[in-house]
């Protein structure tokens, strides 16, 4: 994008004292918000919110130090949007994993500063003629996002087609944490989980999640409220959501990390995905004209 078309974006969208578009690396544009509550960074591509960072607490979300800005392709860390579908293909494997939304480009729809000095920000995917070679159906799909003291993310899909359609979907969510082994995850006690790392196997989660090894299970059928436990950095993350009945918990642990490219060496000890989803047979049908909401809200606290 020129420095016209971000001079444009600044003043149809710019909220002084609250949001800021620029351009980052690989010109990649950015909307900066800086309120009195919380900084976060989102960038254009994917909708994908990179960071977030409440006034008085370490950052949140995890970003790689090594993340790639490549046209096309999501940035490892921050909150990927997966949609209309999560992880491979169902039947064609050839089409992009977690969906279209995370590597197309969105405009923005809307920016407001709200009443409690939050900002919130709107944002629509571009419809592009090999959207609808992926996945041929009519929806419009949004992101709500609220910055303040909690970070609130909404994926929006509308049916405009004719018939229902079915989508799978998550909020990919990365976590910064202090390090892997020493945290642990509560909400999910004697919650049903698929084990993607057994090969699909189910299972019954015992008490609280600790990650020891890679790990990556769909927990189902499961609105609950999920807390991050970090004593090396003396605080619990809280994720809270709405419109979602799995749950994702993923660490690619080192193997798969250096196979990803973009974690660099030790990047997965400072990580953990907690996603707020629907997939699996969890997945969502959208009657013709109506639409559907899967929310996260993201909250943190001192321990
Ligand atoms: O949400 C967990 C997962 O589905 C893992 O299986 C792994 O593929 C991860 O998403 C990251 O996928 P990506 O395509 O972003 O490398």
């Amino acid at each position: 994008m020129s420095a016209s078309e971000i001079d444009t974006l600044n003043r149809r969208f710019g909220i002084p004292n609250h949001l800021h578009f620029s351009t980052g690396p690989s010109e990649f544009v950015l909307a900066e918000i800086n309120n009195f509550h919380a900084r976060a960074t989102l960038c254009l591509q994917g909708a994908q919110v990179l960071t977030f960072q409440p006034i008085n607490h370490d950052p949140v979300l995890y970003l790689s130090k090594a993340a790639r800005y490549v046209a096309g392709k999501s940035v490892r860390g921050g909150i990927p949007v997966c949609w209309p579908w999560f992880g491979p293909h169902a039947t064609d494997a050839q089409k992009p994993a977690h969906g279209i939304a995370r590597s197309s480009l969105w405009r923005i729809i809307e920016t407001s500063a709200l009443n409690d000095g939050a900002t919130r920000v709107v944002l629509e995917l571009a419809p592009l003629p090999e959207h609808r070679i992926l996945w041929p159906h009519e929806a419009r799909v949004q992101l709500h996002v609220s910055v303040g003291p909690t970070l609130m993310v909404e994926l929006v899909t509308q049916n405009e087609s004719a018939q229902p359609i079915q989508i799978s979907e998550a909020l990919h969510t990365y976590f910064q944490v202090s390090d892997i082994e020493k945290v642990s995850v509560s909400g999910l006690d004697a919650c049903k989980y698929i084990d993607k790392v057994t090969g699909g196997a189910p299972a019954i989660q015992q008490q609280a999640i600790t990650i020891h090894g890679e790990t990556d299970r769909v927990y189902m059928n499961t609105a609950a409220e999920c807390v991050i436990h970090d004593p090396g950095l003396r605080r619990r993350i809280h994720i809270a959501k709405t419109g979602s009945r799995s749950t994702v918990v993923w660490n690619p642990w080192n193997d798969k990390a250096s196979k990803l490219g973009d974690m660099g060496d030790d990047g997965y000890r400072s990580m953990l995905c907690v996603e707020s989803a629907n997939a699996l047979d969890d997945s969502v049908s959208i009657a013709t004209g109506k639409e559907h909401r899967l929310t996260t809200i993201i909250s943190v606290e001192r321990a």
